[in-house]
């Protein structure tokens, strides 16, 4: 079965890719030319709507299957900041980098070494003019500094709960079995077996 990502996020592509070796997962981008998605919804799930309708459409296909991920991470005692701004969290066209170290800093300026936070994916899904959505999360602490390499985005400074080690520093397995992307692709997954009997 193929599976066509409505993303441009590298470390998704990758992710999705793995947990879902199953399927045949080709990003939009190889299929036609990339495009601007204006993301201006005020949640998780309209934006990955939005994302997934605009891919569906341009693609012309009614029979493909489109799914889109929008996500981001949400830190308690900043009043949920970044939030659905975690990609643009350091002004547009900012990079994974530029956001991480003003996340970093925001953490700093509240005077804290470790506090509560969470990730959130919301999964859309379009398949014969039908729209889905499922969501995912996990919940941790971000740090005010970062440790390891591994993933991408904020991983470098979020620790989920029930381990001493960030993301950045965890295998890809661990990350695959705790992260709120694997958590909505479980859901989604469901959805999509259900629908092409
Ligand atoms: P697309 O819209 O093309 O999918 P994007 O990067 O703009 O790509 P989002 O709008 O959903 O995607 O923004 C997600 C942001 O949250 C982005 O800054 C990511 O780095 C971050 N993020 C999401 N999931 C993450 C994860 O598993 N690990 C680290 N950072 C993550």
């Amino acid at each position: 079965m193929k599976i066509i990502l409505a993303t441009s996020n590298k470390g998704k592509v990758k992710e999705i890719k793995e947990l879902w070796s199953e399927y045949e997962v080709v990003p939009y981008s190889e299929l036609i030319e990339e495009f601007e998605i204006v993301e201006d919804a005020h949640t998780f799930k309209d934006n990955a709507l939005l994302k997934a309708r605009a891919v569906y459409k341009a693609l012309g296909d009614k029979e493909a299957i489109v799914i889109a991920d929008d996500s981001g991470i949400s830190v308690d005692i900043l009043k949920g900041e970044p939030g659905i701004y975690s990609a643009r969290y350091a002004g547009a066209g900012a990079s994974d980098k530029d956001n991480l170290y003003k996340l970093i800093k925001s953490v700093k300026d509240m005077g804290v070494i470790s506090t509560p936070a969470h990730y959130t994916a919301a999964i859309a899904i379009i398949y014969k003019e039908k729209e889905y959505s499922v969501h995912g999360w996990m919940y941790g602490d971000v740090i005010n500094e970062t440790r390891g390499e591994k993933g991408f985005g904020y991983d470098p400074m979020f620790i989920p709960s029930g381990y001493n080690k960030t993301v950045a520093e965890l295998d890809a397995n661990i990350k695959s079995k705790l992260s709120h992307r694997s958590k909505a692709l479980s859901l989604a997954k469901v959805i999509i077996e259900s629908v092409q009997l």
